[in-house]
């Protein structure tokens, strides 16, 4: 069956396409009508099935035309118009836009000028000198492509959580339909929620392995088959490989511990059990204190665990360690300690601080926005459009004075709400770390986000004071995505995380994870740097419009990638308390 995730990625090709043949607008649309889709909760194809046509156009940013594409993907496998622009527009879009700089439109123009149609044209142009000779690039944008392109090389081949982790949702479903399929479960990084992802591992438990092999090669999504033998199977699906293991139920708990790694964490934990006189591995828990020779087999010894996973941990004498913090960062320890995190959790989120409307580049009101947050049942949530400034382009940031009247206009919506909505801004940490609003506007917001959006190459050292001077400055609550990374695109700032969160915590501001895919900002391991600094954090979504306030799912996983429980979120806390740190 079609899912979600693989109509929205149609329409972003689309959109992609469309942008790089020049048309304006409509490429907005698509991409909105892509994440509206993505978020959407059941798969839009069983509409399409049933002729619901109602209940498609019902979907935000979904209209007659989109909604007659989805139809036609469903019913045909492709979509016709989509494969005339793939025709008129041979580009490796995935791969040549992963250079930090260069959209589709830009990729369009290389190839109407160059015919640039591959990372490799690309290279040999700008070592040919031809770019620069193309109107409106000059030797800066060459340069550029020639510093960054070693860069989209090694990037390319991981996808990001936010594209893997629904497809991995999908081929779940899709196991657990199946008769013969006792349990399943996703491992490796995807059951860790890394921020990006090489493939996605699953796990079946059964009785008639080669049966399950059988159903999941031939599931109407895969694309390709790229090996299968009797025990395990590897599929494409789009862009993202598949791989399946399939064992017998007495030995999913051990092969779900193994494979889900990381390896670093396996080693550690298989160090720790070589030490207890036990053996560990995908078959099992082995007590080998009275064997002579622990390496003789795989399954030497007496077996102690190994159906469950946390019967694995358990024969060890450690409480069962959450997949996030199995990175070898202390997790071993703390568990043998009794002094693993209780970890925050989807529930414990009370509110979002970072969100945007069409007064700055969010693609819908106040309102709208508000009613989304209160159908989540938020007790809170703060607008913060772009304030203009550095790295912000053209007429999108808002001046002083369009701050004060967008303030009006988010109190008079708030008067009406069922939850408190905080007026704030997203202001703009310039190169040397200030910010640029008139006490007035300081005054009269709840709220203020400071990011980074230019001058995102400084050295380490330089990076590092302009951070720490943010996190100092009492006007800011919550530095938003310090790193200013995009993943797959560009690395952001380098800078020193246990400084700035030092900085962090005798200010009380914030430090934000940013939930959006593309971000994951801050990481797992600079939470945990940050925490352990005393700094709060708060996970907000960045979201430009309503079905991507859903990103918070990404940011809860990314914080408990770094140990983080509810009393260190600012956006678990009860408003008082919320007001009281904004103050
Ligand atoms: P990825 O796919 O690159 O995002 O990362 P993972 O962690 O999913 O790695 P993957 O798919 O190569 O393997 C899945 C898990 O299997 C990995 O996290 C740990 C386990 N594993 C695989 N190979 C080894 C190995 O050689 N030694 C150990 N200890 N574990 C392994
Ligand atoms: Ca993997
Ligand atoms: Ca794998
Ligand atoms: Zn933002």
């Amino acid at each position: 069956m079609t899912t979600n995730a693989e109509l929205a990625a149609r329409f972003e090709e689309f959109a992609d396409l469309l942008e790089a043949d020049g048309v304006e607008y409509k490429p907005r649309a698509y991409r909105r009508a892509a994440e509206n889709v993505r978020a959407h909760p059941s798969p839009i194809a069983d509409r399409v099935d049933t002729g619901d046509r109602a209940a498609i156009e019902n979907i935000d940013g979904v209209g007659d035309a989109i909604a007659s594409k989805i139809v036609e993907y469903v019913e045909t496998g492709s979509i016709e118009e989509l494969e005339e622009l793939r025709a008129e527009l041979p580009i490796d879009m995935a791969d040549i836009t992963r250079i930090e700089g260069v959209g589709p439109k830009t990729a369009g123009k290389l190839y109407r000028e160059l015919g640039v149609e591959t990372l490799d044209d690309l290279e040999a142009a700008a070592e040919a000198g031809e770019i620069q000779e193309v109107k409106g690039f000059g030797p800066k944008t060459e340069q550029n492509i020639l510093d960054n392109l070693e860069f989209a090389r090694t990037v390319g081949q991981r996808q990001l959580l936010g594209e893997a982790r629904p497809l991995a949702d999908d081929v779940l479903a899709f196991l657990e339909s199946l008769e013969a399929v006792e349990r399943c479960e996703v491992a490796g990084s995807i059951r860790r929620w890394r921020a990006t992802i090489g493939d996605v591992d699953a796990l079946v438990a059964t009785d008639a392995r080669e049966d399950v092999i059988d159903q999941f090669v031939a599931w109407d999504s895969v694309d390709d088959e790229i090996e299968s033998g009797p025990e395990k199977a590897s599929v494409r699906v789009g862009e993202i490989r598949v791989d399946l293991r399939v064992v017998v139920p007495e030995e999913f708990g051990s092969a779900l511990q193994y494979f889900t790694g990381s390896k670093d964490h396996n080693v550690s934990l298989r160090n720790y059990a070589i030490e207890r006189g036990m053996k560990l591995n995908e078959y099992g828990a082995f007590d080998v204190s009275e064997i002579d020779d622990p390496d003789a087999g795989q399954r030497v010894g007496e077996r102690v665990a190994g159906e469950t996973e946390a019967g694995m941990y358990d024969a060890l004498g450690l409480p069962s360690i959450p997949p996030e913090l199995r990175e070898d960062r202390g997790e071993i320890e703390a568990a043998e300690n009794g002094e693993l995190p209780a970890l925050v959790t989807r529930d414990d989120i009370r509110g979002d601080f970072h969100t945007h409307t069409e007064w700055s580049d969010g693609n819908t009101t106040i309102e709208t926005m508000v009613e989304a947050a209160a159908e989540r049942g938020y007790d809170y949530f703060g607008i913060a459009d772009h304030a203009e400034g550095p790295g912000i382009v053209g007429e999108m940031g808002l001046s002083d004075t369009e701050i004060l009247e967008q303030v009006e206009e988010i109190r008079a919506v708030g008067d009406d709400a069922e939850l408190e909505v905080l007026a704030g801004i997203e202001a703009n940490v310039d190169a040397d770390g200030e910010i640029d609003l008139s006490d007035e506007v300081i005054d009269e917001l709840d709220v203020i986000v400071a990011s980074t959006h230019s001058a995102l190459d400084q050295d380490a050292e330089t990076a590092t004071d302009r951070l720490v001077r943010a996190a100092e400055n009492p006007a800011i609550d919550v530095l938003g995505h310090p790193s200013g990374r995009l993943l797959n695109q560009r690395s952001g700032l380098d800078y020193d995380v246990t400084a700035v969160g030092r900085a962090a915590a005798e200010h009380d501001t914030a430090l934000e994870v940013n939930s959006d895919p593309r971000r994951l900002d801050l990481w797992g391991s600079a939470v945990q740097a940050v925490l352990e600094e005393g700094a709060p954090i708060a996970i907000d979504t960045d979201s430009h419009q309503p079905a991507t306030l859903e990103y918070m799912r990404w940011g809860v996983h990314t914080a408990r990638r770094g140990w983080a429980e509810p009393a260190d979120v600012v956006n678990t806390w009860d408003l008082a308390a919320v007001r009281e740190f904004l103050h």
